[in-house]
């Protein structure tokens, strides 16, 4: 047949797959609307996808996945390198040989009776030296339609590939959706990511967490820059002046809502606006000037749906209004539009939930999944920033961590200096959410929000931002933040969303020296006189508990964090056990 790419090893992969898979037909994905409309219909004759109210939610289609398959799973998700050593203590390893072999096991001949589709897609802008190809072949329209609205796909990407170009290898298959042979595959010293026995998101939408962060992070360490799980956004003051922050949050801890935040009313009449790059993933490197610039490589959004409305975060939802893939909401029959906890309220009197089941608001049950989501194309969200496409990125003036932490962490700190910031964000810790299978509201540490993500030994990694910090003559300053902690009733005591504003404000202030603050045993925190209360559902006294360093909880924390520590052996840089020390005796002065 006649290939719409020239290389070599774009055919040689594209024949080796068909081959373990046997599917009927293989199909090139060119990018074109033809094409995926084709596909569109393709999806709803079989049931695969359900077209939506087209008047209400344009280009709009839902899908469930599998009930057994709702989330990563992060207990089967594997780093293949040769040297177990070298996927370090917090990721699970394989041997690549046995890996390799039990993959094609798996997958061999289920692709019978399916098509293959080649996705040729690039992750950044096509044409950029920062972006990079992937070639992701599925069994799955899904993952296709998905993919399209994730990253920019086409012909184009072969052409910036060329006769010889490498690339990023993504084998999917659905093979039975069985959850006992599920297996997310990384290879990153060849470039080569399998998937097989899934259907959902992060398992198989593989430009995503597999290539753009855990290959990639690999790659970043090789060729000296950063693959982080971090959103992007900008903000404008009333004079013009630009400010670019980028933050870590776990998975489902407040990303998206950061990244299209609304500020509160009185900053917008002063003329302030945010503007999102990004809102999970950023590719950072070090500029000719010496500061650390960053991009987006994604095209589009995968975002968490129950909590997302008018209110908590009216981009988001503008976004999710057209062009849209809804997976594993709840359907409202009365008009084919889709529903989900937080939407509205009340709740419609009746839906269909994401399990196909009848659902009225006395079922006892959610009618979304609480780890639902929507992908949206990033050209739909209103608060896009200009910066979107740019080539080379966007200058960052602050890094933020943050996690889910009841207790503890305040507000916001920001670190001495970039290698106590290190390691403000290698100790960050967080419950669990519904984004990975498994028990939810389970304090675990995740440094960086990268445990799931980080392709390579998490000492190592450590070391590599450490080595960033030197290789940058103008680092941008670390701060972290806590939008969850909560009373003794367990509700939260900080109102967040639009409001998260008031710090971020404080941040960018701290970065020109334009604020004091209190030094305390972990960093510098905002005097609570400094973070802007006009208008808002907070009291001083609240603001003031939450700003609270607890030196007793913060020696246990301590004590906590070197036993996690323990497990990266030699590899742990100096520079954090220095910190750590310092934490300690700062808790018992
Ligand atoms: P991933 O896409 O999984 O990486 O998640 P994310 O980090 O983008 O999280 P997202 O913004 O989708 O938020 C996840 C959940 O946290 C939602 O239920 C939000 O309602 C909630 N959330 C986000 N921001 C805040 C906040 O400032 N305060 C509180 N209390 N909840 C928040
Ligand atoms: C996350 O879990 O951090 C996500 C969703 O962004 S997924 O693509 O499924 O990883
Ligand atoms: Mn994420």
């Amino acid at each position: 047949m006649a290939y719409p790419t020239a290389n070599k090893k774009v055919i040689a992969f594209v024949e080796e797959s068909a081959k373990l898979g046997c599917p009927d037909n293989v199909v090139w994905i060119d990018g074109s609307s033809e094409q995926l409309e084709q596909l569109r219909s393709e999806a709803c004759a079989t049931g695969e996808m359900i077209k939506l109210n087209q008047e209400k939610l344009p280009g709009c289609y839902y899908h469930r996945t599998a009930q057994n398959d709702v989330a990563r799973v992060e207990d089967r998700t594997f780093i293949c390198c040769r040297e177990k050593e070298n996927a370090g203590p917090t990721n699970n390893w394989m041997d690549p040989k046995e890996a390799y072999a039990m993959c094609a096991e798996i997958a061999r001949g289920k692709m019978k009776g399916r098509t293959m589709y080649v996705i040729p897609y690039s992750m950044g802008v096509v044409g950029s030296p920062f972006s990079k190809i992937g070639v992701e072949v599925t069994d799955s329209i899904y993952v296709v339609l998905n993919m399209a609205i994730m990253t920019r796909v086409g012909n184009a990407c072969f052409e910036q590939l060329g006769p010889d170009g490498d690339f990023v290898k993504g084998y999917h298959s659905k093979c039975d959706i069985d959850p006992e042979k599920r297996y997310i595959m990384h290879f990153p010293e060849d470039d080569t990511i399998i998937s097989v026995n899934s259907g959902y998101g992060g398992n198989v939408l593989l430009g995503k967490k597999c290539f753009a962060l855990r290959i990639a992070s690999y790659l970043g360490r090789k060729e000296g820059w950063m693959a982080e799980h971090m959103l992007i956004l900008g903000v404008t003051y009333p004079d013009g002046r630009k400010k670019y922050l980028a933050a870590a949050f776990p998975s489902a801890c407040g990303k998206t809502n950061l990244a299209m935040l609304i500020p509160p009313k009185h900053y917008r009449d002063l003329g302030y606006k945010v503007e999102c790059v990004g809102d999970d993933i950023a590719w950072i490197r070090v500029g000719e000037d010496g500061r650390l610039w960053a991009v987006n490589p994604e095209n589009g959004f995968f975002g968490v749906a129950p909590g997302t409305n008018e209110k908590s975060n009216p981009n988001a939802l503008a976004a999710t209004r057209k062009n849209t893939i809804f997976t594993n909401v709840a359907l409202d029959p009365s008009d084919n539009t889709v529903w989900w906890e937080g939407l509205t309220k009340p709740a419609p009197a009746h839906l269909i939930d994401w399990l196909g089941n009848e659902w009225t608001p006395d079922s006892g049950v959610k009618a979304a999944h609480p780890n639902s989501r929507f992908t949206a194309p990033a050209v739909g969200c209103p608060c896009l920033s200009d910066a979107f496409n740019s080539k080379e990125g966007v200058p960052l003036d602050a890094i933020v961590f943050g996690g889910r932490r009841a207790t503890t962490t305040p507000l916001c700190y920001q670190s001495r200096d970039w290698d106590h910031g290190v390691f403000v964000g290698s100790i960050m810790s967080s419950e669990t959410t519904a984004a990975a299978t498994g028990a939810t509201g389970v304090l675990r540490h995740d440094p960086m929000a990268m445990k799931p993500f980080c392709g390579y030994d998490m000492g190592d990694y450590f070391a590599h931002w450490i080595e960033m910090g030197k290789k940058a003559s103008n680092p941008p300053k670390i701060f972290n933040v806590n939008w969850f902690r909560q009373d003794e009733n367990g509700e939260f005591m900080w109102p967040g969303f639009g409001d998260n504003m008031r710090v971020l404000d404080w941040i960018l202030k701290r970065c020109e020296n334009a604020v004091d603050a209190r030094e305390t045993a972990i960093g510098y925190v905002p005097y609570a006189e400094d973070i802007d209360l006009e208008d808002i559902d907070c009291t001083k006294e609240t603001l003031e508990k939450i700003l609270y360093v607890d030196k007793a909880r913060w020696s246990a924390e301590a004590d906590e964090i070197a036993s996690f520590y323990k497990q990266f052996g030699d590899k742990l840089p100096a520079e954090l056990k220095e910190s750590l020390a310092t934490l300690k005796k700062n808790c018992e002065a």
